[in-house]
């Protein structure tokens, strides 16, 4: 194939001990985070599809009711099975991928499940703390799939219009459509290079972006109604309590990207969605706009990611714990540069 490769795309800025684990096992496990998103779907699609090329048994670590709905269509692209956690503990290796921190790695009983079992840990998050043997950590990349594909053709796998397709998709979900800060001339140049192989894009985004089952749409509703916006505009928060989430017919694998709803509200800095997916847990995503980091205060709540976008759980009832995080995060905003100076 005549694909144009560009210095971005190169192949050697894949670790060569990454190729040479891989090739040297003969079953390999591969897992992701809690709450899978587009990105962990999509690479651990492309895994599991390429890898037995290589004569490589792969087996998907995927717990029951992981998956949100809208993103059974990757899973049924990739024709994903998933694996039992003795299967998994029988491998010779475990790739993790997308996943920051052990604890969310999403294997029934984590990692601790596969005790002996070799990791090799690919991810784009910058706080990922490298608990794997081998760790490929890269927060320059807009998107674990991005690294993936770069693997992917250091391995020498074709990338079919199938692989093309789950890859694109957890670029586009992770930049969402090409429009935050981790839009890089990388993250383009690997998209028109999936293009090229075949990545059914309009198919994808109508699937993934376009269209909303009512649940979701009515959820939506909900969090538009509890939107607020501090008075100098620079703080904007939206809730979802438990029974919100599940009255609208949703559960907690549909929390995804409402947060922006709140983020939309022009002028907001420093965004967050309060989430009780499930009872008495309460999910942060923490968003901020034009170069405000928000790693800092997500990490205040033991919680990681991004600098734009991160994430923190903590237990208690949402109301109490709104009114924890949100001296903190008017603080927070405060101690931020005024914008024109940025
Ligand atoms: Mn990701």
């Amino acid at each position: 194939m005549s694909t144009p490769r560009t210095a971005v795309t190169d192949v050697a800025l894949v670790p060569p001990e990454l190729c040479e684990a891989i090739r040297a096992a003969k079953r390999v496990g591969l897992a992701g985070h809690v709450t899978p998103d587009a990105d962990c779907i999509g690479t651990l699609g492309a895994l599991w599809l390429a890898l037995p090329e290589l004569g490589i048994q792969a087996f998907v670590a995927m717990p029951e009711g992981s998956v949100a709905r809208k993103l059974q269509y990757l899973v049924k692209q990739a024709g994903l099975e998933f694996a039992s956690t003795e299967q998994l503990a029988e491998c010779d290796l475990v790739v993790v991928l997308d996943t920051a921190k052990q604890r969310r790695a999403n294997i029934d009983g984590k990692l601790d499940a596969l005790p002996g079992v070799p990791v090799l840990n690919i991810d784009h998050h910058a706080t990922n703390v490298g608990f794997g043997q081998w760790n490929w950590i890269d927060g320059g990349a807009s998107s674990t799939a991005e690294l993936i594909y770069l693997l992917l053709r250091a391995l020498g796998c074709q990338i079919t219009p199938t692989i093309a397709t789950l890859l694109y998709a957890g670029i586009h979900g992770d930049t969402q459509g090409f429009s935050l800060s981790n839009t890089t001339p990388r993250s383009l140049a690997v998209a028109h290079e999936l293009a090229e192989a075949g990545a059914r894009i309009v198919e994808l985004c109508e699937r993934l972006n376009r269209s909303r089952s009512r649940s979701e749409f009515d959820l939506l509703k909900v969090i538009y109604a509890n939107t607020c916006v501090s008075d100098d505009g620079q703080l904007a928060w939206s809730t979802a309590s438990y029974d919100e989430i599940h009255g609208a017919g949703c559960c907690a694998e549909d929390i995804d990207d409402q947060v922006e709803v709140p983020r939309s509200v022009e002028g907001s800095r420093v965004v967050i969605l309060f989430s009780e997916g499930h009872q008495g847990k309460v999910r942060m995503n923490f968003r901020g706009e034009r170069g405000v980091s928000v790693l800092e205060l997500a990490k205040q709540f033991d919680g990681g990611g991004h600098h734009a976008s991160a994430g923190a759980i903590l237990d208690g009832p949402i109301a109490e714990i709104v009114e924890r995080v949100l001296p903190a995060a008017r603080a927070f905003v405060a101690a931020l540069p005024p914008e024109e100076e940025e």
